[in-house]
């Protein structure tokens, strides 16, 4: 029993650590054109083809006010650079962010006349973040028990031990 214990306590601690992990993981934040910033002279598809974005992620884009501008658009006006209809959002304060709330695709242009045909447009496609998911499962042992108690059995007394654990871990410290 003892030796079971000191394995469910190596466990929980997992357990715990990928727990603290969650949040800042889900939210990265990307500064778009990275040291350019958001600009005439960047290839942006590149840069976006860079980075894998889940949702939650934040777009920051950096430029001088009133030189660029930046639109959220429809894929339409993303490739003919007519915003004359399909702008989705418009932001201008220089220091615009954008959280990525949906797993979708997203478009993006800078609306100052010549810029978006010049290069200033980018889409990026947002998925679901399923990393910490899987690793808050990982912590689960995947061999059988040893003792022939039965699965559940064994699964309730690991989930109790589990939750007694955080418990004292949390009061502890
Ligand atoms: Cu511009």
């Amino acid at each position: 029993m003892e030796f079971q214990n000191v394995i469910c306590y190596t466990f929980c601690i997992l357990f715990l650590v990928n727990l603290s992990f969650v949040g800042p993981a889900n939210a990265d934040v990307y500064t778009v054109g990275d040291d350019y910033g958001w600009t005439t002279g960047t290839n942006y598809m590149t840069w976006a083809a860079k980075y894998n974005f889940t949702v939650g992620d934040v777009l920051v884009f950096n430029y001088v006010k009133g030189q660029h501008n930046t639109y959220e658009v429809s894929e339409d006006t993303y490739r003919s650079c007519d915003s004359s209809t399909g702008v989705l959002e418009k932001y201008d304060s220089g220091n615009d962010r954008v959280m990525l709330k949906e797993a979708r695709n997203y478009w993006f242009i800078c609306n100052i006349p010549g810029h978006c045909l010049g290069g200033m447009r980018f889409g990026v496609d947002v998925k679901v973040d399923n990393s910490t998911v899987q690793s808050n499962y990982n912590p689960v042992p995947a061999s059988p028990p040893s003792n022939g108690a039965g699965v559940p059995h064994w699964q309730w007394e690991w989930a109790c031990q589990l939750v007694a654990f955080g418990f004292w871990f949390l009061l502890s410290y």
